[in-house]
């Protein structure tokens, strides 16, 4: 049965490395399409201190066309299949909405389900977790990625997606998923203005409660630090010059309890999450 002790009984929060393997991801999108290109990545970041690796075959970025499963499927077993036989001891989860794609990536290596759905967007998903005993990840996302950041409104954003992550924590015992196998995620940028990026930021301490779970991040490059780093002209750096922005937003999250932070850039995390370790350990 997989549990996150590997990460959470460790002074140092975790990193999980992005490996996506589609043609329109919106950091990498189209990068690592050739299945040993992306075995040869994942391998780098793994060399960089991954602990653990997340591969994609379906992008969610905004306005993104869902995949068909047999095009996923032809995406993402090479990879899983190839860092499953290439790095042995890094845990490998696949992030897909699809019960059938998990299944099969499961066959393959993985041994952690990411569902952005939280379990919604598949009926089979909670059960097929249960009986393989993965480890799950259920994020929050208002709405589907075609559509989601169509002006996004909560009357309060922190209470609904800790209710929401509460009810998907609770969905996920109640089907049979051990609870030392769940992480939750409170899905920044799915379904969220800036504004409500930086509530939820501002409120992990909170999230972390509500969930009753262990937390995820994924900032990554995403349209936020876009936003935030934009000049005084409004223009916004490019995917590819939001590295310390990154950073900062992992330092921060580190710093206020994230277990985990999914990132593109590995070893810029790993290093804010030795210098969150030693200032708490010189703190303690
Ligand atoms: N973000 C993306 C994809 N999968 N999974 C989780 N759990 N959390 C996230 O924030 C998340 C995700 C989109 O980013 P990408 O295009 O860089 O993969």
């Amino acid at each position: 049965m997989f549990t996150w002790e590997f990460v959470l009984d460790r002074p140092r929060p975790g990193v999980m490395g992005v490996v996506n393997v589609t043609p329109d991801s919106f950091s990498d999108g189209g990068r690592w399409l050739d299945p040993d290109a992306a075995v040869e990545h994942g391998l780098a970041l793994a060399a960089a201190g991954a602990d653990l690796l997340d591969v994609g075959g379906e992008s969610t970025r905004p306005g993104a066309e869902p995949v068909d499963e047999d095009e996923e499927l032809r995406r993402v077993l090479p990879v899983v299949r190839g860092l499953a036989r290439l790095a042995p001891g890094i845990p490998i989860s696949i992030d897909t909405t699809k019960a059938g794609v998990a299944a099969r990536a499961v066959d393959a290596g993985a041994t952690i389900v990411n569902d952005v759905s939280a379990g919604r967007g598949d009926p089979g998903m909670l059960a097929l977790v249960a009986d393989r005993a993965t480890g799950f990840i259920v994020m929050h996302m208002r709405g589907e990625p075609r559509t989601m950041q169509r002006n996004p409104h909560y009357d309060d954003v922190v209470g609904e997606v800790g209710a929401f992550l509460r009810a998907r924590v609770l969905a996920a015992h109640a089907a049979g998923i051990a609870p030392a196998a769940v992480l939750a995620d409170p899905g920044i940028g799915f379904g969220k203005s800036l504004g409500h990026n930086l509530e939820l930021l501002g409120a992990l301490p909170r999230l972390r409660a509500a969930a009753g779970a262990p937390l995820l991040v994924g900032a990554s490059r995403k349209g936020m630090i876009g936003a935030l780093l934009a000049g005084a002209d409004g223009v916004v750096p490019p995917v590819g010059e939001r590295e310390e922005g990154t950073q900062a937003i992992t330092v921060w999250a580190f710093a206020h309890g994230v277990s985990v932070a999914r990132v593109h850039a590995v070893g810029s995390a790993v290093c804010a999450a030795d210098l969150v370790a030693s200032a708490r350990r010189l703190a303690a």
